[in-house]
This record gives C-alpha cells, sequence and structure tokens, in this order.
C-alpha cells in the first residue's frame, strides 16, 4: 500500500479530460484502486464525524459521475489545495464516468485531507451499484467498474 503513486495517479486522471477528443481512458490497475480506497479509508477514519471547517469554502454537490463537470468545478474554483471544498453527497451513478470521479475525489482527500470534506451518500449510492450489480443496470453499475474493473474493486469501494 506504500507504493501507492498518489501523484501519478492525479496525473493520470487530470489528462484524462473528456472534453479532449479522443478522450483518454484511465488506466489504474485493480491494485491502485483498492490501495487508494484504503488509504482514503485511513483519513476519513482519522478525522472527526463532525467537521469544523473553515471559510472561504467551496460548497457543491451531484457530481453523479459526470467527470467533466467536476474537473470544470476544479477549474472555476481552483485544484485543490488553491481552494477548499465541501462535497455534499452523490458521487457517482448516472454519469458514464463515475470510476474515475471517485478516484480523483479520493486522491485529493489523500493528499490534502484538510482541504477536500466530503459527506453524505457515497456510501449508499455504492451500495446501491453493489446491490444492484448488473452489468446491464442502467444507473450507473456499468460505469462504476464492473465493466471496466473486477468485483474485488468495486467491494473495495464499500
Ligand atoms: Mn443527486
Amino acid at each position: 500500500m506504500d507504493s501507492l503513486d498518489l501523484d501519478r495517479i492525479v496525473a493520470q486522471l487530470l489528462d484524462a479530460c473528456p472534453a479532449r477528443r479522443p478522450a483518454k481512458v484511465v488506466q489504474l490497475t485493480e491494485g491502485e484502486i483498492c490501495a487508494l480506497c484504503m488509504r482514503s479509508r485511513d483519513v476519513f477514519m482519522d478525522q472527526p464525524t463532525l467537521l469544523e471547517l473553515e471559510c472561504p469554502l467551496k460548497v457543491c454537490g451531484d457530481v453523479h459521475g459526470q467527470y467533466s463537470d467536476l474537473l470544470r468545478l476544479f477549474e472555476c474554483g481552483g485544484f485543490p489545495p488553491e481552494a477548499n471544498y465541501l462535497f455534499l453527497g452523490d458521487y457517482v451513478d448516472r454519469g458514464k464516468q463515475s470510476l474515475e470521479t471517485i478516484c480523483l475525489l479520493l486522491s485529493y482527500k489523500v493528499k490534502y485531507p484538510e482541504n477536500s470534506s466530503y459527506c453524505g451518500e457515497t456510501t449508499s449510492a455504492l451500495r446501491s451499484t453493489e446491490s444492484t450489480g448488473s452489468t446491464t443496470n442502467a444507473s450507473g453499475a456499468t460505469a462504476f467498474g464492473f465493466g471496466r474493473h473486477s468485483r474485488i474493486v468495486s467491494i473495495a469501494f464499500l
């Protein structure tokens, strides 16, 4: 897990801007994604449940796997740690790039724990993805990992 190269992962994710033609596919390995889940879990567990956040703070929500929207938010507001963010939930499902979305958010959480705060609904969104698990499910299960990575990766997010 110590070999997790966050800088390289972030660089890859930022290089996969969907507006670019042709769009690049992010080639994160299962090991990297699982390590990212474990590392970010430790960061979340080290922080209190009740967050006391300082202004200025940009409040965002409902990215829903729309990775281009997430990148646009950062382009407008500043990439962490240049700005502080509070994301209110609904990170995945519906959009086509849920995996990129959650991986970039988790990477920033690990890199800059004090600048990136996330609350609500991640777990329930991921659980619904897991429980509906079919690759033909219309609400994002395909995008979220079953299509591109193994079930182990999907379970790591839980
Ligand atoms: Mn929503």
